[in-house]
């Protein structure tokens, strides 16, 4: 079921790259990130006179993790532009970490004109076979009359179940067309929620009516109030995933925290008990169902908005394929009490407590990776977000920070990208203008996609870029350590991250003991400019957290 929400501009438009920036504002767009190329200036330059603020940025990979955090935090596909063949590849990164991380998002860029498209031709490469794999629809816009539709159809798939990426190439002679007679925006129609079924209600509830260990795992797609009313009202714990993290408040007395690193990380004794598994909103490719049902013998309830992938460690005993919100409430009310024994996080939630209390009060420097966590949450509010970025430094700030609100500690859990983050406080802040935003990187990720400093700057865009310095790519370091007994070609030189940040114009703070951080935290989150701490870690703690954790998953990343 759809209805109708938007009103359609009847311009009339002179060129295709008109046309298509009015089906862009008719969609709602409030932002394109982009680099221009010779074959898309038509498009820019009417994106100029139009109400959508064009960002220009310094690489076109920075473009598209702006795009995909903005979709992530609204819901609606964030969009990237970029020109032909260099340009549009550079737009892939994002657009792959987009789809894997079930994020809407629309890629556009040039192509070779159809005139010459059928022969070698310079700067031409089949971008739309190039898209194909990581968007859910990638197509030419090979003729002027086309784009009302294509972008309509693009938002519309972009944005729908399951999210993810779309590409759309706009030959250059085609963006330079009149359009015919007619061509304009179509109408929005939003997709109603579905009820879930009453059969698939009904046998969910018997199942986790005889539960006598039940527990959640909630990921991204979980709704955060449902969710709580559902938990309380059955008294059972609730798990989340990397991405999921802040769905279901860490300081909730059902909460267990978040699952995803080891095998028997604290969280996992959690799922060694449980008979039933509420899966709410979990996503396959965050992490192998292996590490929460080693046994397979687990009766997993799927609720999602689509069916769970196959897996033979997710055999799933009934799946609700409908609105999350209104399965759990439907879910809650048919079971009616509480099933099974009662139980709390509360034996976790105290081992994280420790071990974060530890760290806190851990003056070595370079500072153990808990004291960064530890000064991280306290310098941040319950609403502010901080973008963790992909590395060593992940795994311990999905572990051990505290999250309340959904989407306030974003990782990347689909495609586990280094380099988001940077870029993608920018989307984040358009997003959430009201938040303060943190990133939170290592020293590899930071260099790779540093330059957006400029854009951010440029668009007054404040932001504290917290670098975990280690002199190396330490994930790596500490996966070769564990397997192989020592680490080979991991390490680094790094700039003089002060002087990097001041040649841009932002603050720059090195910390030189552990008591600076939490000060130059707040100093910096309080501060309207772009803000880079450079914060040597100690590492060694990776080591000792494997020894107190026990036996090591497959994959860290
Ligand atoms: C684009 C990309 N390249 C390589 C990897 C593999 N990888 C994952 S983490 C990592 C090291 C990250 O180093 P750094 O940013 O310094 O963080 P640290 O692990 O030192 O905390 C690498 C190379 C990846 N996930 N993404
Ligand atoms: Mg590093």
């Amino acid at each position: 079921m759809t209805e109708p929400t938007s009103t359609v501009p009847d311009r009339r438009a002179a060129s295709v790259a008109e046309l298509l920036v009015h089906c862009l504002e008719n969609e709602g767009v409030t932002h394109v990130f982009g680099i221009p190329g010779e074959e898309n200036i038509h498009l820019v330059e009417a994106l100029s006179r139009s109400s959508i603020r064009y960002v220009l940025v310094r690489h076109e990979q920075g473009a598209s993790f702006m795009a995909e955090t903005y979709g992530r935090l609204t819901g609606k596909a964030g969009v990237c532009s970029a020109t032909l063949g260099p340009g549009a590849i550079n737009l892939l990164l994002g657009t792959a970490d987009a789809t894997t991380n079930s994020t809407p998002l629309i890629a556009l860029s040039a192509q070779v004109g159809m005139g010459r498209s059928f022969k070698e031709s310079h700067q031409g490469v089949d971008l739309v076979s190039m898209f194909e794999p990581v968007t859910k629809w990638s197509a030419l816009v090979a003729t002027p009359g086309a784009a009302p539709e294509m972008v309509r159809k693009a938002f519309k798939l972009a944005q729908t179940e399951r999210p993810g990426a779309v590409y759309l190439a706009v030959p250059e002679d085609v963006e330079k067309a009149v359009p015919p007679e007619g061509a304009v925006p179509l109408p929005v129609n939003v997709p109603r929620p579905d009820e879930p079924s009453a059969d698939q209600v009904a046998r969910a509830a018997t199942i986790l009516g005889e539960a006598r260990h039940p527990v959640v795992l909630a990921g991204h797609g979980a709704a955060g109030p449902a969710l709580m009313r559902f938990a309380e009202r059955l008294g059972v714990p609730v798990a989340t995933t990397f991405h999921g993290k802040g769905v279901f408040p860490d300081d909730h007395p059902l909460a267990l925290g978040a699952v995803g690193f080891m095998r028997h990380d604290y969280v996992n004794f959690g799922f060694d008990q449980a008979d039933v598994v509420v899966t709410v909103g979990y996503e396959l490719q965050e992490f192998d169902p292996v590490r929460i049902n080693p046994g397979g013998d687990k009766r997993i309830i799927h609720i999602h908005r689509f069916p769970a992938e196959v897996d033979r460690h997710y055999d799933v005993a009934v799946g609700l394929q409908a609105d999350v919100s209104q399965s759990l409430d439907a879910l809650a009310h048919a079971v009616g009490a509480p099933p099974g024994e009662p139980s709390t996080g509360q034996h976790i939630r105290r081992l994280l407590a420790e071990e974060l209390d530890r760290g806190a009060a851990d003056d070595r420097f370079p500072l153990a990776p808990a004291r960064i966590v530890a000064d991280t949450r306290a310098a941040m509010g319950r609403d502010d977000i901080v973008l963790v970025d992909t590395g060593a430094l992940k795994m311990w700030m999905a572990r051990l920070y505290p999250t309340y609100e959904p989407n306030t500690c974003l990782i990347s859990n689909g495609l586990s990208t280094m380099a988001w983050t940077l870029p993608g406080a920018i989307g984040a802040k358009l997003a959430r203008p009201d938040a303060r935003i943190l990133v939170s990187t290592g020293d590899g990720s930071f260099l790779m996609n540093s330059q957006e400093i400029e854009t951010a700057l440029r668009e007054g865009i404040a932001m504290v870029v917290l670098i975990w310095v280690d002199d190396a790519y330490g994930l790596i370091s500490w996966k070769m350590d564990l397997e192989l007994g020592h680490d080979v070609d991991t390490t680094f030189n790094n700039p003089d991250f002060v002087a990097y940040a001041e040649s841009f114009g932002a603050t720059g703070y090195r910390i030189e003991t552990a008591a600076e951080l939490m000060p130059t935290l707040r100093t910096a989150l309080a501060a309207d400019t772009v803000s880079v701490i450079a914060c040597p870690v100690d590492y060694s703690a990776n080591l000792e957290l494997i020894r107190s954790l026990g036996e090591l998953d497959e994959s860290l990343s």
